[in-house]
């Protein structure tokens, strides 16, 4: 007998193993998700609950860890599905049945498109997000790009470099920096969108945590709002990207950027930040954005120390595992100069890598200062992906030999 050990981070190893001996592409696509391990952790669990899935396992074959109030359950997709199906869920478990088929199901079929204001963003290979600060303080650029007429220069050098979405920010999110009255922030980014509009650079998102802000920059042609407070500075801003038909960018962060680094305490870092954008996430969703137009992000940087940001990036399949699509900023920041002992004007390399990692990761959008180096770093990531079948390959699933995720007969 002769062994070979493939590669399990993803299913395409398993894909082609079968792929090679014969199998269709779509049977051996869903057979290869199929078989993929995947852990998940349940928390609030009731005794009963635990009793149940530990009598589950057992039968199932699956590991179950527990302890008071939580399980951690670890075994094949095609095993897990049977607990998000009301009608195979052993008894007792039926509170797990809606969250654990939300999940398998992303899993199965992951956001490919992102709905903003105006038209849709295929996700299928990385879409780059270049900042344009208008802000005179912001810490990365040094406020080189104030006046309208730097910020379209930058604007065109990056679509030049790969950039699909222009993110314009008037307001500096670093410690410290004065807070900007929003007459004074619309006066600085609604000029620069109209430009942008005008010359059709963009879509256009613009970076900001504040309903008045957001209602002047839509009007002026913005399709997206980004706010780094995670909807949770302003109550209304929510509700106006709802009545735009904008996209969002939810982030994570806790408290304002003056409070923030007194509050980056985590037993698990990821699976708290998880938590709080899901739940960040949801309130969009109450205000009335539909889900298709919610994108989250970890917010690296905000409320993180530099080894929680690094275990944030590491386990960014947690984030992912929201559903929602994922993009991140790893720009500059001053993690990545701990890694590397490289000053501020110094970290588009760094940058490069950290957004490759995270493609490698789930995340599908990636906010950059510099677009040419993070071009060429997600150019050679992207490549080693394998796209996920469509929609209208999922519906040829019935040919698969494994109907693992319940769709299907087994
Ligand atoms: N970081 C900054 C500002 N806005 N928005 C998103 N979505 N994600 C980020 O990580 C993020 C952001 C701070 O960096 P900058 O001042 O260099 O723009």
């Amino acid at each position: 007998m002769k062994l070979t050990a493939l590669a399990a981070h993803t299913p395409e190893a398993v894909r082609a193993a079968l792929a090679a001996r014969g199998w269709d592409a779509q049977p051996a696509w869903f057979a290869a998700t199929g078989v993929q391990s995947l852990v998940v952790l349940l928390e609030d669990v009731t005794e009963p609950e635990r009793e149940a899935l530990v009598r589950w396992g057992a039968k199932a074959g699956a590991d179950v860890l527990t302890g008071a109030g939580w399980a951690l359950v670890s075994a094949a997709a095609s095993r897990l599905a049977p607990l998000a199906r009301p009608d195979r869920l052993p008894a007792g478990l039926e509170s797990l049945a809606p969250e654990l088929g939300r999940f398998l199901a992303s899993y199965a079929d992951p956001p490919r498109r992102w709905e903003i204001a105006g038209r849709t963003l295929a996700l299928d290979h990385p879409v780059l997000i270049g900042i344009v600060n208008v802000t005179p303080d912001s810490f990365s650029d040094g406020g080189r790009f104030t006046t309208v007429d730097r910020a379209i220069e930058q604007a065109e050098h990056l679509v030049a470099d790969g950039c699909e979405i222009l993110d314009v920010g008037g307001e500096s999110t670093r410690p410290g920096a004065a807070p900007v009255a929003p007459a004074d922030e619309i006066a600085r980014v609604v000029p620069v969108v109209e430009q942008l509009v005008q010359r059709g650079l963009g879509p256009v998102s613009v970076d900001t945590r504040k309903a008045a802000v957001a209602r002047a920059a839509l009007a002026a042609g913005a399709a997206v709002i980004n706010d780094v407070s995670g909807l949770a500075f302003d109550p209304d801003l929510a509700r106006v990207v709802a009545e735009g038909g904008a996209g969002v960018i939810v982030m994570h962060m806790r408290g304002t950027p003056d409070t923030m680094d007194g509050l980056a305490v985590y037993r698990h870092v990821a699976a708290e930040v998880a938590a709080e954008l899901g739940a960040a996430a949801a309130r969009a969703e109450r205000a009335g954005v539909a889900r298709e137009r919610i994108v989250v992000d970890p917010g690296f940087g905000f409320a993180k120390g530099p080894e929680q940001n690094f275990r944030l990036l590491d386990e960014l399949a947690t984030v992912v595992g929201l559903g929602y699509p994922v993009a991140v900023g790893p720009s500059r920041k001053r993690f990545l100069g701990a890694a590397t002992g490289r000053p501020v004007e110094d970290r588009d390399r760094a940058t490069a890598v950290a957004c490759a990692l995270a493609w490698e990761r789930g995340a599908r959008l990636f906010r950059v200062h510099d677009a040419a180096l993070a071009c060429e770093a997600l150019r050679v990531a992207g490549a080693t992906t394998s796209p996920v079948p469509t929609r209208g390959d999922r519906d040829r699933e019935r040919e698969a030999p494994l109907g693992w995720n319940g769709t299907s007969a087994p």
